[in-house]
């Protein structure tokens, strides 16, 4: 048995024997499901993007020659790949040739930027960083040349497309013999924490607790090799990785379809040509999609079901959803750090509509408890704090935060507020975490501050959600300047040009004198939260 990956905290050996012993943890790779489907059906369709259509064969045959290249780059076990590639096919070549060798991606968003991307390859000690040479009217490759000016560890810059100065992923070939694959128990990957601190967590996950959550969720959401599933939101996020997203797809055989935007346009032409039966979204994509399917009139028909997440849904549009797509909706309320919660497919109507579901198993413990960390009664709201065979037991390298993120016992702190019905669903009433939601894009309100703290103009400052009709939540940055004519243009392009992700630049900056204080003198976001939504409501 191989020793856990370092700085990381495995599960207690008494959880992890029982997860092993109740079927939970079967001792499989992804690599292994992966060969086990085309041993079984090579040649049903796999993977559907732009003009590419991979059946599993085709596609494990792009693996195999991703992982002898990588192999003869010198990549190998538990060596650390930041990945920040679009929705395309190649995405998924290139993280299943990572699976084989052991070699562990780091899941970028396609958003992410220079300070993002660089802190990801320096904490990590990256040996290689993956893209696409452009997306979304975005080059990456300045900005890997930026990237690997300070990042020491990073030896190869490898590109989807054109090259220019760095390797190109189409080319690369190889006949080096492959190592010995990993471990079930080996961490696989990395994914990236929501986070309310100041620097972004990243969170390890195995590839037993990660097929734990697939299998799970495949099995939830009764899919099938027929099932054909439309990835809208970025391929490497949790929710549509694995919630049971396009692994779940692949677990049981069926197909994936990658949309490289969201807009209503493109899906639903890719929903009519294809027949895809299953999709995930996030919040605010709901009304833009029900409106333009009212007057495009698409072929949706082939849709069975909806899953939307990631952030609050309200009601009256899940209701909506209903009627007028006519397909079951699912709410999902996850979290990269493992728990998954789902409605079911044919649960009442009142549960799908007003909760947010429930865990996978019931070995995935959810306790409300309150600011004491005692159990709450049924139906009080309070803090969630879970465990189970696919919660993290620790971030990694991140010792310190470790001790406040977890109980003794080794619940993991949501920061999500909850309460629970009779029936044991969750209902997500708000959240005590540092953070903010934009629709989905999660916010580190820390992170944020701390950058802007570093500008010569800014005295002190304070992030706060404020709602927001669209996304449900925006960011408002109260500014405490030093010098009245700093505006708030200075400070917007001025994290810009530092390399923040676009979602993470406060939507609005308001100047204050002096922060309101809590009766212990720390300054009071949710005053602050009070001060935003007057000033909003009364315009
Ligand atoms: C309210 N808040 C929600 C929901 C997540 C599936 C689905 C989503 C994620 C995800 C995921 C919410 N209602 N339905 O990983 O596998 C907020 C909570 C939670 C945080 C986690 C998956 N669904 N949230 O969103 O790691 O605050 O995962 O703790 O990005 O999103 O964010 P993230």
């Amino acid at each position: 048995m191989s020793s856990f990956l370092a700085h990381c905290t495995p599960w207690p050996a008494a959880l992890a024997a029982d997860y092993r012993s109740k079927g939970h943890w079967q001792g499989q790779t992804l690599s292994d499901l992966l060969a086990l489907r085309v041993e079984q059906d090579g040649d049903h369709l796999a993977i559907v993007s732009d003009a590419t259509r991979w059946t599993y064969r085709q596609l494990a045959q792009e693996v195999d020659r991703l992982a002898q290249a990588f192999t003869a780059l010198g990549i190998t076990k538990d060596d650390r790949v930041v990945v920040q590639l679009p929705n395309c096919a190649e995405f998924f070549s290139v993280i299943f040739a990572l699976f084989r060798l052991g070699a562990l991606p780091v899941f970028a968003l396609p958003a992410h930027r220079k300070l993002e991307i660089s802190y990801f390859c320096q904490h990590t000690e990256a040996v290689a960083y993956i893209i696409a040479d452009q997306h979304g009217g975005f080059d990456y490759r300045p900005l890997a040349s930026e990237v690997k000016a300070v990042s020491p560890s990073l030896q190869h810059v490898l590109v989807l497309g054109d090259a220019g100065p760095f390797a190109a992923l189409q080319t690369l070939n190889s006949q080096a013999p492959l190592p010995a694959p990993p471990l079930a128990s080996d961490v696989a990957f990395f994914q990236l924490s929501g986070g309310s601190t100041g620097t972004p967590k990243l969170i390890p996950r195995t590839h037993d607790d990660y097929i734990y959550s697939m299998r799970g969720s495949a099995e939830i959401c009764q899919l099938s090799s027929e099932s054909v599933y439309l990835c809208v939101l970025p391929a490497g996020h949790n929710f549509a990785l694995c919630s049971p997203g396009s692994l779940g797809i692949f677990y049981v055989g069926g197909t994936v379809v990658m949309s490289s935007s969201a807009s209503p346009d493109q899906v639903f032409h890719l929903i009519s040509r294809e027949r895809v039966t299953i999709t995930a979204l996030v919040p605010p994509l709901v009304p833009v999609w029900l409106d333009a399917a009212s007057s495009l009139q698409p072929d949706l028909s082939s849709l069975q079901l909806v899953q939307v997440g990631g952030a609050r849904f309200n009601s009256g549009m899940a209701a909506r959803l209903v009627r007028e797509l006519g397909c079951t909706l699912q709410q999902v309320f996850g979290m990269a750090e493992g728990l998954v919660n789902y409605t079911r497919l044919n649960d009442a109507e009142s549960l799908i509509l007003h909760t947010q579901g429930r865990p996978i198993s019931l070995d995935d413990e959810v306790r409300v408890v309150d600011d004491e960390d005692q159990l709450l009664p049924v139906g009080e709201i309070g803090h969630l704090i879970t465990r189970g065979p696919s919660t993290i037991h620790g971030y990694y390298k991140a010792a310190e935060h470790n001790a406040r993120a977890f109980t003794v016992d080794g619940f993991y702190r949501t920061g999500d507020l909850v309460r629970q019905t009779a029936e044991g669903y969750l209902v997500v009433e708000g959240r005590a975490k540092d953070q903010i939601n934009r629709g989905g894009e999660k916010i580190s309100a820390e992170e944020v501050e701390h950058q802007l703290l570093a500008h010569k103009g800014v005295q002190d400052v304070a992030i706060v959600a404020m709602p927001d009709a669209y996304l449900g939540e925006k960011s408002c940055a109260f500014i405490i300047r030093r010098d009245n004519t700093l505006r708030a243009v200075d400070l917007t392009a001025y994290l810009r040009q530092l390399g923040l992700a676009a979602y993470k630049i406060p939507d609005r900056i308001e100047f204050i004198e002096a922060f309101p204080k809590t009766g212990v003198g720390k300054v009071s976001k949710k005053i602050l939260r009070q001060m935003i939504e007057q000033r909003l409501a009364s315009v």
